[in-house]
């Protein structure tokens, strides 16, 4: 067992085996200018702050042998998985499926779709894509999760209150323990990351927990 100092109080994880990284769209589509983030009228370049920190993170999580799941946001190029009413959000000059600066705008297999280069996964690495904010909605991301008999998850990605917690909210109602790592999430507003997180842990832990990188990395370095 191994204890992860954290909010509202201590993270237990019983051995590695049963822990998985979850990176949550860390998609050009809303990092980048031309995707779809920006195409919602928001500033992008506040989601980049997050990457030095989580490159570290993913690292050190690759050396310690962790399951490591990528997910991806992006639909089928016929749209046939996008609801119309999603398409209609946000009244911009483009919508889903669009052509923009880095191909049809959340489409899967796009470039914007890609994962950014300084996280993109490596080879037995899962990646999930997903068609909607939350990770276990129409994927095998549950199914999966059992085969390697993984029960608690650290979520990392963008953006915090829309995907990151959106999924965390279904993993927890499955009966996952689930930690959010502070300074690996972000969001287009501060303001709402910094809710996120409170909401998350209040109530003794609601949702699950919340801690930093280096809290994770300090504690599951003496472990095999
Ligand atoms: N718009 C926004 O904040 N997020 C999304 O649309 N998707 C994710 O959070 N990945």
């Amino acid at each position: 067992m191994v204890r992860i100092p954290a909010l509202p109080y201590e993270y237990e994880v019983p051995s590695l085996s049963q822990l998985a990284l979850v990176i949550i769209d860390m998609q050009r589509d809303f990092l980048e200018p031309g995707g779809f983030g920006e195409m919602l009228g928001n500033d992008v370049t506040q989601l980049g702050s997050i990457v030095p920190t989580l490159e570290e993170l993913l690292d050190f999580c690759r050396q310690k042998g962790l399951t490591i799941i990528h997910t991806l946001e992006g639909h089928q190029p016929d749209l046939s998985d996008c609801p119309p009413s999603e398409r209609k959000r946000g009244k911009g000059s483009l919508t889903i499926g669009d052509e923009g600066p880095m191909g049809r705008i959340l489409i899967r297999g796009e470039p914007g779709n890609a994962i950014i280069p300084e996280l993109a996964p490596i080879a037995g690495e899962i990646v999930i894509p997903k068609p909607g904010k939350g990770a276990f909605y129409a994927t095998e991301l549950q199914a999966i999760l059992q085969k390697r008999g993984i029960t608690h998850l650290l979520f990392t990605g963008v953006t915090t209150e829309v995907c990151v917690q959106t999924t965390m909210r279904e993993a927890n109602d499955r009966g996952y323990e689930c930690l959010l790592v502070e300074d690996c999430t972000a969001s287009y507003f501060p303001e709402f990351k910094q809710a996120t997180l409170e909401m998350i842990r209040a109530q003794g832990g609601i949702i699950g927990w919340t801690s930093s990188a280096q809290n994770i990395q300090k504690a599951l370095s003496g472990l095999q």
